[in-house]
């Protein structure tokens, strides 16, 4: 999760994470690229007379200048265009689980298995031990197993709401009538944290999600102990 003075994104949980850490760091280069350029342009603005007696025009300059960021949007557009269309495939999911928004908070449905599915309420301050974080846990936390695709479905119950896993990379909203699929695999175990991101009502910002993800022996141990 993020920690103090992290200013950029977390951690990838997962492939599609990572990728998207890769493009975001891709894309600050080239605007990194264009700001220098645009800085030493405005400079020598600055600076010099731009006036000349003899040049009357410049086709070279100005067939690059027209072609260049073309080019370099070609550049942008291919990678986010790629994992624009990754993001939207789902791999054969070994499990799926739905998840459904209410005013405020979130319910869970293990649909592969026989009555598994619970509420996930917000921990109250007053309630909150010191090993957890503030806002961000929940009375019954998601178990999912590590290393394998996930199926999620999402809907909501009442308003819009929108599930949220900043380091898995997934956002996708939950509207009420409707299923929307989204799938992940997370590559490593421990605690995930996200929130609902979209504004839906008065009790918004205390709908966490919590998911531990652990390996798939102890999700299975987990899933026995629920059904028991
Ligand atoms: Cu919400």
């Amino acid at each position: 999760m993020t920690t103090w003075l992290n200013m950029s994104l977390q951690d990838g949980a997962s492939p599609i994470m990572e990728q998207l850490v890769f493009f975001h760091d891709h894309v600050l280069m080239i605007m990194l690229m264009i700001t220098t350029t645009v800085l030493y342009m405005m400079i020598t603005l600055i600076r010099n007379k731009q006036t000349s007696r003899f040049m009357l025009e410049g086709q070279m300059i100005e067939t690059t200048w027209t072609i260049a960021p073309a080019i370099i949007l070609v550049f942008i557009a291919m990678p986010s265009l790629r994992l624009l269309y990754l993001m939207d495939e789902v791999h054969n999911p070994s499990l799926t689980l739905k998840a459904v928004g209410h005013q405020w908070y979130w319910s869970y449905e293990y649909s592969d298995f026989t009555k598994l599915e619970f509420d996930s309420y917000m921990i109250p301050q007053e309630e909150q031990q010191e090993s957890t974080f503030r806002l961000l846990d929940t009375d019954n936390r998601i178990v999912l197993p590590m290393n394998s695709p996930i199926r999620m479905i999402i809907t909501a119950a009442d308003v819009l709401h929108s599930w949220t896993i900043p380091s898995l990379g997934v956002k996708t909203d939950a509207t009420p009538g409707r299923l929307n699929q989204t799938s992940f695999s997370i590559s490593r175990p421990g605690i995930l944290y996200g929130q609902c991101s979209e504004i839906c009502g008065a009790n918004h910002s205390f709908m966490p999600i919590t998911i531990e993800s652990v390996p798939a022996k102890y999700f299975i141990n987990w899933v026995s102990k629920m059904s028991e």
